[in-house]
């Protein structure tokens, strides 16, 4: 018997399954940086620990505070940073200094590249206003995306609009003049009808090609190589096709995801929790027939008026599925021009403090420290 034979036969077969497993994760632009391409293998790989938690907004403000240096509303609770950090470019379109938020945008750079130096993972979203209008990315009235699209009547305005994008997204240096890999998330929530690319403004097809061209210009015009492309949808789906309805395609997306809210009573959570296990079934399917990184863009209860809702709604089903990051939405706060208080993660004093610890401990829930640990840019 010649042991070493079938002992080196072994290795091969293992090496190659494992670079297979690899491999099957290709960043759509071929002409990636190098850290982009290592993230996005990394965020594949990292599937198999657990998922990583985000927050939006996180080192801006918190519910009680804004602007502190080095504070946040997750870390005043768990001693760690969350390991995505969610910006958002709305306005900047505008020629404005802060985003639609009230957030400056040297600000926002500056945070960028605070959480990647630690090791975190940086994405960005878009709530543009829209290009026909003027108004904002809640005016679905009277918009039909041809207008925008080359040849349309508003196509320079929207070009307008990229160039700033572009401009924003080239400047994200880490500290050693390297571009900032980017979860890049525009045009989110598409198959819901509210804003100006939703289902109720864009066909199926319209909607495609704006992504398209958006991407297509963002890389080949403007030459930005450290966007790794997210397409994003909203919860009305629960199938793979109905959730790749509006796909631009292989060649236009690497993270599949989708943004899901709890409303209403508590008594609504379990209710939730059957409809968030739907969609990640459903997501998980499509990411896997295309060789794609799942996630969950947005995702929270606002106020979190059940004090058991980590523990009890969300890690039961987070927990059984596979799939790369979950971000929660921004802990706004108090907001003064509508009354309104939001917030989507416990701040210190919270009722659900205690609840947020135990989905802080739980093996499959990955923070910062796990992150910067994981060398994601390698
Ligand atoms: C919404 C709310 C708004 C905010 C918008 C963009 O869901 O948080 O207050 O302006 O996101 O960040």
């Amino acid at each position: 018997m010649n042991f070493s034979f079938y002992k080196t036969l072994l290795t091969v077969v293992s090496l190659s399954l494992s670079w297979m497993a690899q491999a099957q994760y290709k960043l759509s632009d071929d002409k990636a940086t190098a850290a982009t391409v290592k993230l996005y293998e990394n965020l594949a790989k990292a599937q198999k620990k657990g998922y990583f938690i985000g927050h939006q907004d996180d080192l801006a403000y918190g519910v009680y505070w804004k602007y502190q240096e080095g504070r946040s509303d997750v870390k005043d609770i768990v001693k760690d940073y969350p390991a995505v950090y969610g910006w958002e470019l709305g306005d900047l379109e505008l020629g404005k200094p802060a985003n639609l938020d009230g957030v400056p945008f040297d600000k926002m750079k500056q945070y960028i590249r605070e959480g990647y130096e630690r090791g975190g993972i940086i994405t960005i979203s878009w709530h543009a206003n829209n290009p026909i209008t003027g108004k904002n990315a809640w005016d679905a009235s009277n918009t039909s995306i041809k207008n925008i699209l080359p040849g349309g009547e508003h196509h320079s305005v929207f070009v307008g609009y990229l160039d700033k994008i572009a401009a924003f997204l080239s400047d994200l240096k880490g500290n050693n003049g390297e571009e900032i890999p980017v979860i890049w998330r525009p045009f989110h929530e598409h198959t819901g009808g509210w804003f100006w690319w939703g289902a109720k403004s864009a066909s199926d097809e319209e909607y495609k090609e704006l992504f398209r061209f958006s991407a297509d210009y963002l890389r080949i015009q403007k030459g930005l190589h450290n966007l790794i492309m997210s397409y994003n949808t909203s919860t009305e789906f629960s199938t793979p096709e109905e959730f790749l309805a509006r796909y631009p395609g292989d060649q236009y997306a690497d993270m599949l995801s989708f943004d899901a809210y709890q409303r209403g009573n508590a008594d609504q959570g379990e209710k939730f929790a059957r409809q968030l296990d739907v969609l990640l079934t459903a997501m998980n399917k499509a990411a896997d027939q295309h060789s794609k990184i799942p996630a969950i863009g947005e995702i929270g209860y606002n106020q979190i008026p059940d004090h058991r809702w980590f523990s009890h709604i969300l890690l039961p089903i987070l927990d059984k599925h596979t799939f790369s990051y979950v971000l929660f939405w921004r802990n706004a706060g108090f907001k003064p021009g509508n009354n309104e208080v939001e917030y989507y993660l416990p701040f210190k004093g919270h009722p659900s403090e205690k609840d947020f610890i135990k989905f802080y401990q739980n093996k499959k829930t990955l923070f910062e420290k796990e992150a910067s640990k994981l060398k994601l840019y390698k």
